[in-house]
Formats: structure tokens, sequence, C-alpha cells
């Protein structure tokens, strides 16, 4: 089993080209993560690979959606950006379960550091991992 299709099926996509880009992406990037060519990762190679992801994750979401540049989702952007990523499940054919959709309430809540309804780079970024983690419960 390739890692898309392990990827697509721990998230339920019943899109094949969500399969063939998560199968792309490890292929250019896997040696990047594993270190030392064992062509598995080891538990330090697993942690720095999804941080890597989290922080990478959390500047793609910046770059598209923080309209006024001031590193920081305000409420209406994370509208924006929660408006799109609904589009996207939609073309992947992907739709949360009721218990995905409370993770992902959860990862928000425990992912702020303050009390500034706004999301910097930290917070989207321990979003990220806190909802990776969702997904492997
Ligand atoms: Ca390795
Ligand atoms: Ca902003």
């Amino acid at each position: 089993m390739s890692c898309g299709e392990r990827v697509t099926e721990l998230i339920g996509s019943s899109d094949p080209g969500f399969q063939a880009k998560t199968d792309a992406i490890m292929d250019k990037y896997w040696y990047f993560f594993d270190k030392d060519r064992s062509d598995s990762l080891s538990w330090d190679e697993w942690r720095y690979a999804n941080s890597a992801f989290a922080v990478v994750d959390a500047l793609v979401i910046l770059e598209a959606f923080d309209a006024d540049r001031d590193q920081s989702l305000s409420s209406t952007e994370q509208n924006a950006w929660r408006s799109k990523m609904r589009e996207m499940f939609s073309a992947f054919g992907y739709q949360p379960t009721p218990e995905q959709h409370a993770a992902m309430v959860a990862a928000w809540a425990l992912s702020q550091t303050d009390d500034d309804p706004s999301a910097s780079l930290i917070e989207l970024s321990r979003f990220n991992l806190l909802l990776w983690n969702s997904f492997y419960q």
C-alpha cells in the first residue's frame, strides 16, 4: 500500500487524484525526512517531518489568506480559509464525520496561545499538528 493510499484511507477521501498527489509529494520529499536512508522513519524523523509539514502548511495558509499581511488571520480571514477548505474537501470527495468535525473544533481551541481571536503562525502550526494527531486516534 502506498503512502497516498494510506493517507487517502485514513481521511476517507474518495478522490483518486488525492492519492496521486499525496504519493507525488512523498516521492519528492521522502529522503528529505528519511535522513538515514533506511526507507522508514524513526521517531525523531517522524516528529521532525510532522513539525516541518505543520509549519509549512501554516505558512501556506498565511500566504493564501492573510489578506492584510499582518502575519495573522483575523476572523474574516479565518472565514475565507474555512470556506476554501470546505470547497477543497468537497472537490476531493471528503466530508468530515461528526467526530472529525468535533476533533477540528477541539484542535482549534487547544491550538490557541492567547485570548486574541486572530490566528498566528504558531497557533496555525499547533492546529495542524493537533488536527493530524486526531486523525491517528
Ligand atoms: Ca529513517
Ligand atoms: Ca491578517
